[in-house]
């Protein structure tokens, strides 16, 4: 009975080893590296953010895309991250390392407002 209950865990291993990363260290850098959601736009239309609540994971760079043919900015409430003027068709890039609620707005346009959330 004992025998056969090792046997099974070793078989149990067996399949997790199989459909696990061979190497834990390069499980660790694609984790870092997050290729599926590493580069996430927000684009800037009609004096507004879209979308209005962006979710992204810590390590995500999230690029603001000016899409109008006024100039707004892109201001932290916080003072986490502040943009130039952005003329039409300019970006600005924002990576978010920790975790929280970034709410920010147009300084040209305060009443333009959003949020990044970062889990
Ligand atoms: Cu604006």
């Amino acid at each position: 009975m004992r025998r056969s209950v090792s046997v099974l865990a070793l078989a149990i291993a067996g399949v997790f080893a199989f459909g696990a990363t061979p190497s834990p260290r390069k499980a660790r850098a694609e984790v870092a590296t997050q290729p599926q959601g590493s580069a996430v736009e927000v684009k800037i239309d009609n004096f507004v953010f879209g979308p209005q609540t962006l979710t992204v994971s810590a390590g995500t760079t999230v690029t603001w895309i000016n899409h109008d043919d006024i100039p707004h900015t892109v201001v932290s409430n916080d003072g986490v991250f502040k943009s130039k003027v952005l003329d039409t068709d300019d970006k600005f890039s924002f990576t978010f390392s920790k975790p929280g609620t970034y709410p920010y707005f147009c300084s040209i346009h305060p009443k333009m407002t959003a949020k990044v959330v970062v889990q």
